[in-house]
């Protein structure tokens, strides 16, 4: 019998880690684009190199700067779904670098398509967009609501969304857009706001450090959990017909939110340990977020089940664990001097 075949670009990311997990188990064989670092980057993802023979999963070389290299991949490989995951994803860094964010996002997404047609395959693709495009149109947003960018990054995943479409319709090709809110676990990014406050939360609490600096609290987001929007994913390509679709679970909070939650939680007073550095605060900021997501949940079928209160803890938990773990290394390493932590 021969497996369904994917293709992961940004397999080594957040999201993609998640992704890997979801269609191994559902039995295809999977391939990831993993780009060359100067230090090991597949940490997310390590953990499944035991667990699977490499027939069911294989990486392979390639960057989405490099457009000859995503044609080679296609050809080898001829997948049946492409999960187009990889781009520069930070927000405050596409101010610092925005030539290279537009040229991961926008012509990465150009590269990658014209290489499908080159090659002359007919896969579903799913292109990862997001809810930064809509900048500071009034909430709820959805898939009707104006794109307004406030940042190179979102101007960007504008571009390659818009591009999307226009292959779509223009060459026929299967290419559905996921309009995703933010999403959130133990496997986020450590600069990203949620995961920079958990890990601080659990250094603190272990007294590893005693202060976080972070910019704009006011800030709201649509915050879910990570493996439950991998799901949508493979939902929208599991559709007969291409199309956009926001995934969020329709509830907001503040970053202050986010933060009093998670320091609460680990029975700390936030206000001791936090302080406001206004190198953090971006040239324009995205105001707030709250998705409607009611056309994914009737015709995906798919919902969010964890809450914002569940989210917190969940990787507050992690990064307690995590940091213990580290903790325990290091004394390991350096002996009995450390013993009493
Ligand atoms: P992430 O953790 O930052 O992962 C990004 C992935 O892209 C990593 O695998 C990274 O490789 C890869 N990558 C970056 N530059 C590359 C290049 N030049 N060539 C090849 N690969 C490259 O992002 P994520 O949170 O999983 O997000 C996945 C996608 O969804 C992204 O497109 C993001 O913009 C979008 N999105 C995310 C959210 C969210 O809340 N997480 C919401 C909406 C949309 P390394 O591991 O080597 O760095
Ligand atoms: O910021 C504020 C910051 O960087 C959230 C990416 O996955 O989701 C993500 O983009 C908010 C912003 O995520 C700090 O100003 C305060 O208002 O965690 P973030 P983001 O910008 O929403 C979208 C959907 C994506 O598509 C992106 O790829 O938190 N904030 N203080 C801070 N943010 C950071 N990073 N660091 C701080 O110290």
């Amino acid at each position: 019998m021969t497996l369904p075949v994917a293709l992961i670009t940004g397999l080594t990311g957040q999201d993609g880690s998640y992704l890997v997990e979801l269609l191994l188990q559902k039995g295809y064989r999977v391939f990831g684009l993993v780009r060359r670092a100067s230090t090991f980057n597949t940490g997310r993802v390590d953990h499944l190199l035991d667990t699977f023979d490499t027939n069911r999963l294989e990486f392979l070389r390639g960057d989405l700067t490099d457009g000859s290299s995503l044609a080679r991949l296609l050809r080898l490989i001829k997948p049946g779904e492409i999960y187009h995951l990889a781009a520069q994803t930070h927000v405050m860094v596409s101010f610092e670098i925005p030539e290279y964010t537009a040229d991961t996002i926008v012509l990465g997404t150009i590269r990658l398509l014209e290489g499908v047609r080159e090659v002359g395959i007919q896969p579903k693709i799913y292109n990862a967009c997001s809810s930064e495009v809509f900048g500071n149109t009034p909430p709820p947003q959805n898939e009707h609501s104006p794109m307004a960018p406030r940042s190179p990054y979102a101007a960007a995943k504008a571009c390659a969304y818009h591009c999307c479409r226009i292959y779509r319709e223009g060459h026929r090709m299967w290419i559905a857009n996921g309009i995703l809110f933010n999403h959130e676990s133990p496997r986020r990014g450590e600069t990203f706001v949620t995961r920079k406050v958990t890990r601080a939360v659990a250094r603190i609490k272990l007294g590893l450090q005693n202060k976080v600096m972070l910019g704009n609290l006011e800030a709201h987001r649509d915050w879910g959990y990570a493996p439950e929007f991998v799901e949508a994913m493979w939902r929208i390509l599991q559709q007969e017909e291409p199309d956009d679709y926001v995934i969020a679970t329709g509830d907001s909070h503040s970053v202050l939110e986010f933060v009093e939650e998670a320091f609460g939680y680990a029975g700390l007073a936030w206000r001791q340990h936090v302080e406001i550095d206004a190198r953090l605060i971006r040239p324009l900021d995205v105001d707030y977020l709250l998705g409607d997501s009611r056309k994914a949940r009737s015709k995906l079928r798919w919902q969010p089940k964890t809450s914002f209160k569940e989210l917190v803890h969940i990787m507050v938990d992690a990064d307690l664990k995590r940091e213990r773990i580290l903790l325990e290394g290091t004394a390991a390493h350096h002996g009995a001097g450390l013993a009493h932590l």
